[in-house]
């Protein structure tokens, strides 16, 4: 571990604003407890050991008590930042934790930033940055196979392997260095087979753990799920049937939803964010067609595409052209074709078309085997293991993509035969991608990006 960096003392709220049974404060830097004693009656918290909790009351200057409270004390370099910490409990009231948190300020400690106790955590070296990334990842989980992925990366699976990639690369990288060290004496590369293995396995093993992107981004962030289809087809009745709420304007009116209207809903573990659209056509009405366009952006964006088609309408020639249009459009999108209410079908109707499900949203008809089909549509050519790691940041599959990229140039540098010291050159880019993981090598604006995604008080 790095050697740990007491800085000046922040304190912030940790624990969301709103009433409850009760409030944390958390204070942490340099003479922190010192700066809480100096407001605390009760016991010497400055005195106090490690990993102690003491009931005390917080008091202003006049003696006044703010609130009765338990201070929890952690000495550096054992809490969360690495650095001397206290974490108040107080009454969970929004203005009396508010008064508590403005007397500690008035102590000389400053309010601390979105991420900032995180962000010492990483800077004295007791998160990697991944595991920092995967706190927020943590805390902003909309569904449990989330919160799973983000516990794994926070254990330090993910960096278990990049670490494991880096030395492997840093003994390629000592074959292929010692190699020029001797230069002079026209030396061949010890075992230039041995190198080439190496390098082949490491450029699979990424290979591998970046395979896993696709399951791990609609894992965290959810399967983008798009209705479209003809006005009144049922797209709203659908998505508030799904979501169990009336979060949708139905009416009979054909051409009812005009904007786009996103709902999360979680199904086995996995969310889906589904969006519901005014559809895709050709329209002269000024909102209208604003509402097309987004349906359009929606439906590129989309992971899963749901076009319903009412039963109760014949299928006249131009529908299933547009079918055909949006499956060939969607050809790298799971598709779904879905016949709608079906208590009103009309079976004199010739459909000579493949629906992979009727239902009824009214009637809740085939709902059940609805939600099946759309997990399993959407997971479809996945390798859907949710219990393997799972890469999960965009971040991290760019890194992982550029180092994998420079192992292979590496490889074909020696397959070329080329010198050492373009094979050096590639091997050490590959490091330093995968040192951008974890944050060994990092720089001001990535930590910023990724430190403000955190609330105040992580
Ligand atoms: N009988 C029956 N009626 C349904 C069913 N689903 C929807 N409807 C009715 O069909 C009408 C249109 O439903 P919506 O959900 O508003 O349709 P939509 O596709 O969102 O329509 P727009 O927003 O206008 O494009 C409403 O009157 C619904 O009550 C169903 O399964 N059975
Ligand atoms: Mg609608």
């Amino acid at each position: 571990m790095s050697e740990i960096n007491q800085q000046p003392p922040i304190a912030a709220i940790a624990t969301p604003v709103g009433e409850g049974g009760i409030a944390v404060i958390r204070v942490s830097g340099r003479g922190a407890i010192e700066k809480v004693q100096s407001c605390f009656k009760g016991k010497e918290l400055t005195k106090a050991d490690s990993h102690t909790v003491h009931f005390g009351k917080i008091i202003k200057k006049d003696d006044r008590v703010v609130d009765e409270v338990l201070a929890t004390v952690f000495r550096s370099p054992k809490s969360y930042t690495g650095e001397d910490t206290v974490e108040i409990s107080c009454h969970g009231g929004v203005l009396v934790t508010q008064a508590v948190l403005e007397t500690i300020l008035e102590q000389g400690v400053r309010s601390a930033e979105p991420g900032e106790f995180t962000q010492r955590a990483f800077l004295n070296g007791k998160l990697d940055l991944d595991q920092a990334e995967a706190v927020a990842d943590l805390i902003h989980a909309k569904s449990i196979k989330a919160v799973d992925a983000a516990h794994q990366q926070l254990e330090g699976r993910l960096g278990k392997h990049i670490k494991e990639f880096r030395q492997q690369i840093i003994d390629a990288t000592a074959m292929v260095e010692l190699e020029l060290d001797f230069i002079e004496e026209d030396v061949e590369f010890a075992n230039k087979e041995q190198l080439r293995k190496l390098l082949v396995d490491v450029d699979e093993e990424i290979g591998r753990l970046l395979d896993t992107y696709e399951t791990g981004r609609l894992v965290k962030d959810g399967v983008k799920t798009v209705f479209i289809g003809r006005p009144n087809a049922g797209k709203s009745t659908l998505l508030n049937t799904l979501v169990g709420s009336d979060r949708a304007i139905v009416t009979e009116i054909a051409g009812t939803t005009r904007d786009t209207i996103d709902a999360d809903w979680s199904y086995e573990g996995l969310l889906f964010k589904l969006i519901d659209t005014a559809g895709l056509r050709e329209t002269e009405d000024v909102i209208e067609a604003e509402g097309v366009k987004r349906s359009q952006k929606a439906f590129e964006q989309a992971d899963l595409v749901v076009y319903l088609k009412d039963l109760s309408l014949p299928l006249d020639s131009e529908e299933r052209e547009e079918i055909t249009r949006f499956q060939k459009r969607a050809v790298s999108t799971p598709f779904l074709l879905i016949g709608t209410k079906l208590d009103l079908e009309d079976s004199s109707h010739e459909e000579r078309i493949d629906y992979d499900l009727k239902i009824s949203a009214l009637e809740e008809q085939n709902i059940d085997d609805l939600k099946k089909l759309m997990k399993q549509r959407a997971l479809e050519n996945k390798d859907y293991d949710t219990s393997s790691l799972l890469v999960t940041s965009s971040r991290h599959r760019d890194a992982l993509q550029k180092a994998r990229e420079n192992v292979q140039r590496a490889i074909q540098a020696l397959d070329q035969g080329m010198t050492g010291d373009f094979l050096s050159i590639d091997l050490r880019s590959a490091l330093k991608e995968l040192g951008t993981i974890t944050g060994e090598i990092t720089n001001e604006h990535v930590l910023d990006s990724i430190f403000s995604r955190f609330c105040i008080g992580k």
